[in-house]
């Protein structure tokens, strides 16, 4: 009886160390290829998405990254709508703290590199903001111009005729495409001056 005991106790064992064992590889891989799309993930691993280095519950920056994957999904996720959120609100975006302000994938060169899940966590050096050029054409009216956009991200359109007053003129979403600004006000001034500003 005893022997039939013992028996069954290793098999128990044995079948609960190989379901351990499938487990553990199920997540480690789960989380290399999560991390392997993040730029600059490696630095924190499954710390980027978890509260733990062994995965589990999700933190802020896990939960902006669950909303735009499948679940099981292998595809790509990494975005400019993720890069211009700030998951933790430590006042700088997933993107400026994973040293890929605008989402496109490419790293920026000597980057300092910080947790978009952690507040404590963030660039200490000021990070230059993502500037559209304007393309204006000549000889066009309405006057208009052109501005590479960055998906998600909203622009104020302003206008003087002297520089001591800057006046609202339109807000422009952007879609990640060139975009087009004409300005079909009435013509009061000789000149116009005209600015965009990136809103927060
Ligand atoms: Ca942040
Ligand atoms: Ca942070």
């Amino acid at each position: 009886m005893n022997h039939l005991k013992r028996k069954l106790t290793m098999s128990f064992n044995i079948i609960l160390f190989v379901s351990v064992y499938f487990f553990s590889i199920t997540q480690s891989n789960a989380r290399s290829w999560r991390v392997g799309q993040i730029p600059n993930g490696n630095k924190f691993g499954c710390l980027n998405c978890h509260n733990s280095s062994y995965g589990g519950s999700l933190n802020s920056f896990g939960f902006s990254v669950k909303s735009v994957v499948g679940r099981g999904s292998k595809a790509t996720f990494w975005n400019s709508v993720l890069a211009a959120k700030d998951s933790d609100g430590d006042g700088s975006s997933n993107g400026e703290e994973l040293g890929d302000p605008d989402g496109d994938g490419k790293s920026t060169d000597g980057a300092e590199i910080t947790n978009p899940s952690n507040p404590e966590s963030k660039p200490q050096k000021p990070v230059e903001p993502v500037l559209p050029e304007l393309d204006i054409k000549k000889s066009k009216s309405p006057f208009s111009f052109n501005f590479k956009t960055v998906k998600g991200q909203k622009y104020e359109v302003q206008a003087t005729n002297d520089f001591s007053m800057w006046d609202f003129v339109d807000t422009i979403e952007g879609t990640g495409l060139e975009m087009i600004f004409t300005d079909y006000r009435e013509a009061l001034f000789l000149r116009q001056f005209y600015r965009l500003k990136v809103k927060n």
